[in-house]
C-alpha cells in the first residue's frame, strides 16, 4: 500500500521523523457540520479521507503518529461568546504578563466557540487507533494557543516537552488545520527548535485563502520547511 509515498517521505529515517497532524478535529470541518470549518473541508472536497488515507499510508510504513488537539474551557478568552456584545472574527487587544516579567500586548482574533473540552465537535475526525499519541494545546483560559509548541502566554506544551526529550527526532511531517492559524504556528515553533518540516500540502486548508498562501511563503522563507504536495509520488 505503501509503495507509492514519494521519495521525499521515504527517504526520511522513522527513528529521527515524527509524524504531526494539526487539530484534526471536526469543528475545524464543514465535513462534520464543524463551529469553524475551514474552506476545502466541505463533505465532498474529500479532505478527511486524504487525511485518514495518507496517515494510515504513513502509519502502515512504520512512522510514529502524533496529532495536537485545540482543547479549550468553554470559558476560553478565545471565544467571541466571552466578551459583550463581540462578534466572530473581530478582533481584539489584550495584554498579559509573561513569565519572565515582560508584559505583551497582542491582537486576538475572536472565534466561535470551538474544540470545547468534551464536546463532540473537539474529536477527531480519523480513527483513535492512527493516532499514537495526542498532545492538548489552548487549554489555560486566559491564552489562545495556535501553535502546537507553547501557548500565548509562553509556556510549553507536552509536545514541545516529547521533542526535546527525543533528541533523535530531526523532521517533522506536518499537515492538518487550518493552515493561516495552528499549521504555520507549529512549523514555525518546530523550526525555533531546530526541526526540519516536510510540509503535505493537500492535507492543509486555510481560514482564509489570501493568508493561507501568506503563511506558505512564511514557512517556506524560513529554509527549513520542504512542501510537498502530497505524500505520494
Ligand atoms: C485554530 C483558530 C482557533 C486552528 C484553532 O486549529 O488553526 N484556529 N483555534
Ligand atoms: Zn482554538
Amino acid at each position: 500500500m505503501d509503495r507509492n509515498l514519494s521519495d521525499a517521505v521515504l527517504g526520511l529515517s522513522k527513528r529521527s521523523t515524527r509524524v504531526v497532524i494539526v487539530d484534526p478535529q471536526r469543528d475545524f470541518t464543514l465535513q462534520y457540520n464543524g463551529s469553524l470549518g475551514v474552506l476545502g473541508t466541505e463533505a465532498n472536497s474529500s479532505y478527511a479521507e486524504r487525511v485518514i488515507a495518507a496517515t494510515i499510508d504513513l502509519k502502515h510504513h512504520g512512522f510514529i503518529i502524533l496529532a495536537t488537539k485545540d482543547w479549550h474551557p468553554k470559558d476560553h478568552t478565545s471565544f467571541a461568546s466571552q466578551h459583550q456584545g463581540r462578534k466572530p472574527f473581530e478582533t481584539i487587544t489584550l495584554s498579559h504578563d509573561l513569565p519572565d516579567g515582560t508584559k505583551r500586548t497582542y491582537e486576538q482574533i475572536l472565534w466561535p466557540d470551538h474544540c470545547v473540552q468534551g464536546s463532540e465537535g473537539a474529536n477527531f475526525f480519523l480513527p483513535e487507533n492512527l493516532i499514537d499519541q495526542f498532545f492538548v494545546k489552548g487549554t489555560r483560559p486566559e491564552f489562545d494557543s495556535y501553535s502546537g509548541i507553547k501557548d500565548d502566554g509562553d509556556l510549553e506544551t507536552e509536545l514541545s516537552a516529547y521533542l526535546d526529550h527525543n533528541t533523535q527526532i530531526k523532521t517533522l511531517i506536518i499537515y492538518g488545520l487550518a493552515t493561516d492559524y495552528c499549521v504555520q504556528a507549529t512549523v514555525i515553533d518546530a523550526v525555533a527548535k531546530g526541526l526540519n518540516v516536510v510540509l503535505i500540502k493537500n492535507l492543509i486548508s486555510a481560514v482564509d485563502l489570501k493568508s493561507g498562501e501568506k503563511a506558505i511563503r512564511a514557512m517556506e522563507s524560513t529554509g527549513k520547511v520542504t512542501i510537498c504536495e502530497s505524500v505520494y509520488s
